[in-house]
């Protein structure tokens, strides 16, 4: 790759509202499986914020044109330009005007997954980002917004089903032919990227749902034949979405139908497209048999996320991609909410910062940070982001513990009543906030501009004689990619100070204010609260919830987390005072194991472990939470330089087996008393007592005994549902090389034939760490029951090899950075998008000691060096790189 291959970026400040409006769409497409034909008749006007006399610019990917026709005249060649990206009317007159556009592209060969293409024979769509225009010629940005009639004909054969958006309005034969045809109408106006169609033999699971004004709405899942069965769960999940989001912010369904396909081969989790969402079947299709907990979870998570898309992205849209977050973090947020009022909040909260700590801390720490709300993109695709959902969610979360919930509904409120119908900004949604809580938001936005995670640091001084307590506060944010200067940020801090007998203490400022909400608000680079009739020293909680996105620390003692571990009515700092100690349990062992002195014994972890194991009054859920050991990623971040895997790997090994073997009695009581009692069923509460009763089973092993593998092996045998199963099966295949074959074996035998469970087997085979798991990998890739073409399949083998499996992806040979290097190389011509993503694997590459950190980089370069790589790959190796 040359450097001026690199495409030139997009900038946020270069934005200009579209020189020609759309009003109407016709669209009439034929399916064919290599020669579908798309007519698509376009109700043009001039726009009066544009500029005046434009051209009519549309774009195009890969089209086949046809033929196009201007108010029903066919336009002379010399009227327009057709190029690769697009179609131009050089002169077209400036009035309201209709383009008849006539265009083929064939679904077999679209094996990007983007526009129109085939999933194990199901025609399907997938236009967001900039999909649509891999159909027809069209504006294809946010901000132009029409009113859609799709008009979809095919073999009735080959596909029974024809699907639209909006409300079915006519469907039958197709006079003396084979085929048939459905018309559906959206009267909503929407952008390009929330079009979509679906055609083929599907089955469906149908349901009515009545609407808080009594309207009665027809919901469907479409699932591929003989599956029915497994979508009961997210059918159920719906409707929970569908009267929570009534419930919490007052939108209702807005259609007369809502429908839901599950496709097989989709390059993310699921689309939003109005009254058609798609989705990656992984998060539609479950059973006890074949799904897991975790499998649940996310399906309610993302059922609902797709269904609140509904009024945050659809009905409001976003003005352009940089607004992105105006729509993912909103939509995060309100997925997190809904998950968090269905299951236990303080698990859930626990489970999202787990996430953001794991996959949105290591992209703003390296070569891929960029804003909440970037300021410009060379690809678009590659910014569906750890830091655009999860960091935005994270400031719509600041934003509501700044106003509290009042303020932040009427803010809400506001934004959904002032922006119905519009293409908005991050400004607009702000503005609302600030408008209806009479604030001042311009420092808060910050966190929509600054990249990079802030750092806290925090230390408490306790007066005695004065009877008041003092926090220094200090807040920096390091440079990053594009950003060398920031400015100070808006942390809400919430706190709590717990006295000696575990209770809070009142929060009296010394200036007369309380802490509103126990809620400090740090706006300076430096700042200090003194708080008065503190009568014994307290141990402060910090960042209570994780309130704000941050790194912290503090000169909290061991023993002052031990207490905090134990006391904290703050259950997200009583799981992050446990994973404190453990992270610099396992700091202070990998720096020995690196040394070759003595390792370090975890007495205080282990303390608050079995404090935590003891206390019967805890949810299981939690508990099974807070004795999970950090992952080697988390302690590889902690250490942030030189970072050695295998290193990490033996210390937190040597403090598995330590854990396991100091606990043994209480992990055996804990196991015991979580039995299974009836039936699988996977309810929260449920769910965490497998939890619960999994994390002993993993310790016990852990501790290396004869008798804890047996156990596992028990377990195995005895499991009658997925998670069970699949735990144990984890359990021994990294702790018990001598059984783990037969096992894996087993496991196939029973569930090849379900390539999601086939995607579990891979997955984690690809995380064991051992040497040899690079030779499996490799092998694997020519299993019968792998396939390059299927996203779900790459992501589970060679997504989780360099995803999950940090000894082993950073081999110091480089074996391991080569074949994710190769793999991307391989799938950049079929699915670039897929490609970039696996790509971004490397993203924390700088932070490895010398010689793997040396791999890394040459593995880069031949990616880099490849010749003809798509924008995707270009645009993520330039910035892994710089
Ligand atoms: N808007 C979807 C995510 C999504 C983005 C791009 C896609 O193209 C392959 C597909 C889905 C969401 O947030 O769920
Ligand atoms: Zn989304």
């Amino acid at each position: 790759m040359s450097r001026d291959a690199v495409p030139q970026p997009v900038r946020l400040g270069d934005y200009r509202p579209p020189d020609w409006l759309v009003d109407t769409v016709h669209l009439d497409v034929r399916l064919h499986p290599t020669a579908a034909r798309i007519v698509a008749r376009l109700a043009l006007r001039p726009n009066p914020e544009g500029r005046e006399g434009s051209p009519i610019v549309l774009d195009g990917d890969e089209l086949n044109l046809k033929s196009v026709t201007l108010d029903g005249a066919p336009l002379a060649g010399s009227a327009y330009v057709a190029t690769s990206t697009g179609l131009t009317l050089l002169a077209p007159p400036q009035r309201a005007l209709t383009l008849e556009i006539e265009t083929v592209v064939d679904p077999s060969a679209n094996t990007r997954l983007m526009g129109l293409y085939r999933s194990s024979g199901t025609y399907c769509t997938q236009c967001e980002a900039e999909g649509f225009r891999r159909i027809t010629y069209f504006p294809d940005r946010p901000d132009v917004l029409a009113v859609y009639t799709t008009r979809i004909e095919a073999e009735r054969d080959e596909a029974p089903v024809l699907l639209g958006n909006g409300n079915p309005v006519e469907a039958g034969a197709v006079e003396d032919t084979s085929r048939h045809y459905a018309v559906w109408h959206d009267p909503w106006p929407k952008p390009s990227y929330l079009f979509a169609l679906v055609g083929g033999k599907l089955d469906r699971i149908t349901e009515d749902f009545v609407t808080a004004t009594g309207k009665t709405v027809e919901l469907g899942i479409y699932v591929e034949p003989g599956k029915t069965a497994r979508a009961g769960y997210a059918m159920d999940a719906l409707k929970r979405a569908m009267r929570w989001d009534e419930e919490a912010f007052g939108c209702e369904y807005d259609l007369d139908v809502f429908n839901i396909v599950a496709v097989a081969d989709f390059n993310m989790g699921a689309m939003e497209n109005k009254g058609l969402n798609i989705f990656n079947d992984k998060y539609v299709l479950a059973s006890p048999e074949t799904a897991t907990d975790a499998d649940y979870a996310n399906i309610e998570a993302i059922i609902a996320h797709e269904y609140f898309h509904n009024w945050t992205g659809n009905r409001i849209t976003c003005r352009d991609w940089f607004q992105l977050c105006l729509k993912e973090g909103l939509t995060v947020f309100r997925d997190q909410e809904f998950s968090s009022d269905q299951r236990s909040r303080p698990v859930k909260r626990i489970a999202d910062v787990r996430l953001l700590k794991g996959h949105q801390f290591p992209e703003d720490s390296g070569p891929l940070a960029h804003p909440v709300r970037p300021s410009s993109y060379r690809e678009i695709n590659n910014f569906y982001t750890a830091t655009v959902y999860e960091k935005g969610a994270e400031v719509v979360r600041m934003l509501k513990t700044v106003l509290g919930d009042e303020g932040f509904r009427a803010g809400m409120d506001l934004y959904l009543d002032r922006h119905d119908g519009d293409a908005a900004t991050v400004e607009d949604f702000l503005a609302c906030f600030a408008d209806a809580n009479g604030i001042d938001l311009t420092q808060f936005a910050l966190w929509y501009a600054q990249s990079g995670t802030p750092r806290l640091a925090v230390s408490g001084h306790w007066d005695e004689a004065a009877r008041s307590y003092r926090l220094d506060v200090a807040q920096t944010l390091p440079p990053t990619p594009g950003q060398s200067e920031k400015l100070p940020m808006v942390i809400p801090l919430a706190i709590g100070l717990v006295g000696p007998d575990g209770r809070d203490l009142p929060l009296a400022l010394d200036d007369g204010s309380n802490a509103e909400r126990g809620v400090l608000l740090v706006t300076k680079p430096r700042q200090s609260f003194v708080f008065r009739d503190v009568p014994h020293r307290p141990v402060p909680s910090l960042n209570r919830g994780f309130s704000a996105p941050v790194k912290l620390s503090s000169d909290l003692s061991t023993a002052d987390l031990l207490f905090l571990a134990r006391h904290d009515s703050d259950p997200f700092n009583r799981f992050d005072a446990t994973q404190t100690l453990a992270l610099s349990h396992l700091l202070e062992a990998t720096s020995a194991v690196r040394a070759g002195g003595e390792q370090p014994a975890p007495d205080a972890l282990v303390e608050a472990l079995a404090a935590t194991l003891g206390d019967t009054s805890l949810d299981p859920a939690f508990v099974a939470q807070a004795l999970s050991i950090p992952s080697e990623a988390d302690v590889a971040r902690e250490i942030g330089e030189d970072v050695d895997p295998d290193a990490i790997h033996a210390a937190r090994t040597r403090l598995r087996h330590a854990v396991g073997e100091a606990l043994a009695p209480a992990l055996e009581a804990v196991y015991a008393r979580h039995a299974p009692t009836g039936n699988y069923s996977p309810d929260a509460a449920s769910a965490g007592r497998r939890a619960l009763r999994n994390t002993c089973l993993d310790l016990l092993a852990a501790g290396g005994t004869a008798k804890g593998i047996a156990r596992a092996q028990a377990h195995f045998g005895a499991a009658d549902n997925m998670t069970d199963r699949f735990f144990a099966l984890a359990v021994l295949a990294h702790a018990a090389p001598d059984a783990r074959e037969d096992a894996l074996a087993a496991f196939h035998r029973q569930f090849r034939a379900d390539p999601l469970v086939v995607d579990k087997w891979l997955a984690l085979q690809a995380q064991i760490a051992e040497p040899q798991t690079l030779e499996r990998v490799r092998d694997l890739t020519g299993h019968a029951d792998f396939d390059w073409s299927n996203p779900n399949r790459v992501r589970a083998l060679i997504g989780t090899f360099a995803g999950l499996n940090p000894t082993q992806f950073h081999r110091a040979d480089g074996a391991g950075h080569d074949l994710v290097a190769g793999a991307v190389m391989d799938i950049d011509g079929r699915n670039p998008q897929l490609a970039a993503r696996l790509l971004a694997a490397f993203k924390s590459w700088r932070s490895l000691e010398p010689v793997r950190r040396a791999s890394a980089e040459a593995a880069l370069r031949r990616v880099a060096g490849k010749p003809s790589l798509s924008p995707d790959v270009t645009d993520i190796v330039s910035r892994s790189l710089d």
